[in-house]
């Protein structure tokens, strides 16, 4: 080695240093690079924004995980968007001078082509900040807390409806129409003429007793049959094109298993689970690690996208939350993001807000590494 050395001098020497360190970053990046990675997404037709997400979703995952709020822009503590639709405005920008970077929505009661949805945000306007988000680099996840097709009750009416929906059963052209509307709304939602990319993740929580859609008032083979047509019908039959399929069923109690309601993988882009801290974080705490852990197996095994769907600590009155309880948990468990519920009201909230007495803990858990706000997952390369 030394010989050859020798005969090169210093200036030489430094250029095929050079060289060498721009040929092996350029190959790590490479390495590093979603591309390289092989997965099937449910729709074979899918946009081409849909997998560019896939790759974001990819990326980021290796970096940390995003952080989502639901309804983050649509409405706040003492605020709406509607009040002043010229300022796109956030509790957790307004707290930490960031926005989040995953933004929930859901479309209940687009089914029943009313104007706004279960909790008052209207279409219209939640169309506007789909749009919004996904402009500035965010990423859009939609829930669906679907009437009782049967009842005309709310999503909580366990009346069981399911049968009726499928093929054959009683309301099933009532159901074809409620697909149609949700296609033609996810549809709608479009900037610069492409449709903008959406994970949507419909029936929930199945395995948690209080849907109709599931647990005990829908089979397992009921839920998968439900499923699998939903998607049919908007893939296929109502060409809704921007969407990847996120499963989450609820915190698995003892006996659940997270794979008993499972579409299957033709059917299915996303793993998820949805757990809260109802006031008792030790609890709390073994879930997120045991229920992820299941997830993560799962998502591994079948080189699919993980996330923890739902979350949060309702009004935050645990000090720390944030950076002790919840931080610890999913700090290593390669959740691509993490969705913390709405800020409803005083009474319902999941987010810090302005005064709030955990903003510091807040303002320290963006401060770690793995948070990835909406500036952080517009730093991250593709
Ligand atoms: C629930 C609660 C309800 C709300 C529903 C859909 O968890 O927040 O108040 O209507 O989600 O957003």
């Amino acid at each position: 080695m030394d010989k050859i050395f020798k005969s090169y001098n210093k200036i030489e020497l430094k250029i095929i240093v050079l060289i060498l360190l721009t040929f092996s970053f350029y190959s790590c990046k490479n390495l590093d690079k979603s591309n390289n990675i092989s997965y099937k997404i449910v729709d074979k037709e899918a946009s081409k924004n849909v997998k560019n997400l896939y790759d974001r979703l990819v990326t980021l995952s290796k970096n940390g995980f995003a952080i989502g709020h639901q309804d983050a822009t649509s409405y706040g503590l003492g605020w709406n968007y509607e009040d002043n639709p010229n300022e796109i405005k956030s509790d957790v920008n307004d707290v930490v001078g960031d926005f989040p970077a995953v933004y929930g929505f859901d479309i209940g009661h687009i089914e029943l082509a009313h104007s706004r949805n279960l909790d008052s945000v209207s279409f219209d306007v939640m169309r506007k900040l789909m749009v919004n988000a996904h402009k500035r680099g965010g990423i859009v996840t939609v829930s669906w807390h679907l009437d009782n097709p049967v009842t005309d009750g709310n999503s909580w009416d366990k009346t069981s409806a399911v049968s009726d929906i499928l093929e054959g059963g009683s309301q099933r052209a009532k159901y074809e129409l409620w697909v149609e509307r949700v296609a033609n709304f996810l549809n709608s939602v479009q900037y610069n003429g492409e449709v903008v990319p959406i994970i949507f993740r419909p029936f929930h929580e199945m395995n948690g007793f209080w849907f109709w859609w599931g647990d005990p008032n829908c089979s397992a083979s009921d839920y998968v049959k439900l499923w699998q047509d939903t998607v049919k019908l908007l893939r296929d039959k109502h060409h809704v094109h921007n969407l990847l399929y996120a499963y989450s069923p609820n915190k698995l109690n003892p006996d659940d298993d997270y794979m008993k309601y499972y579409p299957g993988d033709d059917y299915v882009d996303i793993l998820g689970i949805d757990i809260y801290d109802f006031n008792n974080s030790e609890d709390y705490v073994k879930s997120v690690i045991h229920d992820l852990e299941i997830v993560k197996k799962v998502a591994a095994e079948k080189n699919k996208l993980y996330a923890f769907t739902e979350t949060g600590i309702e009004k935050i009155q645990t000090p720390n939350w944030f950076t002790e309880v919840v931080y610890p948990a999913i700090e290593n468990s390669g959740i691509s993001w993490i969705l913390f519920w709405r800020n409803a009201s005083e009474d319902h909230f999941y987010m810090p807000y302005k005064e709030h007495s955990s903003v510091n803990d807040f303002k320290q858990f963006k401060a770690k590494p793995k948070t990835l706000f909406l500036k952080d997952l517009n730093n991250i390369k593709n």
